[in-house]
């Protein structure tokens, strides 16, 4: 048991999730955002924070044993709003961390550090990055700052390159991206508890056919995803495919390798 838990990002569709979802992990749960949430029940502290601002995030962290960073723009954005919520956000995180001595972070990474491999590709958790965004960028960055906690002040990490999170994979695409809500608590609670991670890189998918990633290299996290997109595909391939020169079709990344420019 965690004595004190931060979620940021508490209010958003995953943070929602995993408000209760990893409750039993915790004996504390300190739940941040800038959106409204619902008041804090039994076990909870609520507290209301903009990750640009370097000394609330500091508040926010000092007495918390360790984080879960779900918090900042879940998609692409120009940017400004990008490097504050997303590049100060995380960075402004591991202060907090450093300074009050959290021990590990689990933070939301996102496939997009990758989006711009062929999907004809398996790559594996030490792979080129090759962002395909802003946001794609900004993931990429957290994954650094992780990075250079751990080496330099021995804070542990989790990166999860979370693939597609939602109730049901969407597209022919989610059928190889897909992570169910389930999968994602395990793979979380497999960060929080594995012995020791360093700073492990990992693809947050579900036991999908066909997967564009391999997670050989974080075995030693011991997560084994329950759910798979298979009985959702004979519906979602009744879609016509897209056009095969379509870069959202041809890059992992889909449609958020066309996003931009937004002068
Ligand atoms: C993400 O990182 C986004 O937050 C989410 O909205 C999805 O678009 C997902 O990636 C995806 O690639 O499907």
């Amino acid at each position: 048991m965690i004595p004190r838990l931060l979620l940021t990002g508490a209010a958003g569709k995953l943070g929602r999730h995993l408000r209760s979802s990893l409750r039993p992990y915790a004996q504390q749960m300190r739940l941040s955002d800038i959106a409204a949430m619902d008041a804090a029940g039994p076990n909870e502290e609520v507290q209301f924070c903009q990750l640009a601002d370097k000394q609330a995030v500091d508040q926010l962290v000092q007495g918390c044993n360790a984080i879960v960073h779900m918090g900042g723009l879940a998609t692409d954005y120009p940017f400004e709003a990008i490097l504050e919520a997303n590049i100060k956000g995380v960075l402004h995180i591991y202060e907090g961390a450093r300074r009050h001595g959290v021990e590990r972070v689990v933070f939301a990474s996102s496939n997009h550090v990758v989006g711009f491999h062929q999907q004809d590709e398996v790559l594996g958790t030490d792979c080129l990055r090759r962002p395909d965004s802003y946001y794609g960028l900004s993931k990429s960055f957290g994954e650094d700052v992780a990075q250079f906690y751990w080496n330099r002040y021995g804070i542990q990490s989790a990166s999860l390159r979370i693939g597609s999170a939602f109730p049901e994979p969407k597209d022919r695409r989610m059928l190889h991206t897909w992570l169910s809500y389930r999968d994602l608590t395990e793979l979380i609670r497999c960060c929080l508890q594995a012995p020791q991670i360093g700073h492990t890189v990992v693809f947050g998918m579900s036991d999908n056919r066909d997967p564009w990633w391999n997670n050989a290299g974080a075995a030693h996290l011991g997560f084994k995803p329950q759910d798979s997109a298979e009985p959702y595909r004979s519906d979602r391939e009744s879609t016509p495919p897209l056009d095969p020169n379509d870069p959202a079709r041809r890059y992992q990344g889909g449609g958020f390798v066309k996003s931009g420019p937004f002068n």
